[in-house]
């Protein structure tokens, strides 16, 4: 089911999620909840706390070089934890719950990364390019944070300016 993104600045997204503790029939309804709502709205990436559920889960699928999203290139991550991180990397980042807003965001180039799969399975890998940014945006969603936290003094003031008067315009 497609469910409803929450939209900065709806307080849940504030939330610290919690770990899965079970690899359940209700993480799989979830897990495609969160897929077919990631790609009604044209999404890379969604934390499950966007649709308004505290737990641990994200899940990214990035486009290949023809810009398509291949459904078996999709990845489900469940309670996953930064190991190790190297360099640093800045990309222009976008978020389904600010949407039409993309900023210059600094993280960290390369990642060793520990997480479960929907069955349980523990998994352990090193990510680069836009994968690793890509996890590092959606494991900040698990934490409660969002991307525009890490702009400027003087950038995060015009944003707030900006999308209230998006907001009072009804866009
Ligand atoms: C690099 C940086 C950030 C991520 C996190 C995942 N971000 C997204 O999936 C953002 C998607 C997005 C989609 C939007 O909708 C459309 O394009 C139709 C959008 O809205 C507008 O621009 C109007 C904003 C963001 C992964 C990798
Ligand atoms: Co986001």
């Amino acid at each position: 089911m497609v469910r409803e993104v929450l939209i900065y600045p709806d307080r849940r997204l504030k939330l610290v999620s919690k770990d899965v503790e079970n690899f359940d029939a209700q993480l799989h309804s979830l897990l495609e909840d969160m897929k077919e709502t990631m790609y009604a709205s044209d999404g890379i990436g969604l934390a499950a706390i966007q649709i308004g559920v505290a737990k641990n889960v994200l899940i990214i699928n990035l486009a290949d070089e023809e810009g398509e999203q291949s459904p078996e290139d999709l990845q489900e991550i469940i309670n996953p934890v930064i190991l190790e991180a190297h360099g640093s990397v800045t990309y222009q980042e976008g978020c389904l719950s600010i949407p039409s807003v993309y900023e210059d965001i600094e993280r960290k180039k390369e990642i060793r990364v520990r997480y479960f799969n929907r069955d349980g399975e523990m998994i352990e890998k090193d990510l680069d390019s836009l994968m690793s940014i890509a996890f590092q945006h959606e494991l900040d969603h698990l934490q409660g944070h969002l991307f525009i936290e890490k702009l400027s003094y003087l950038k995060r003031k015009k944003f707030e300016k900006d999308w209230k008067k998006k907001i009072k315009e009804g866009k």
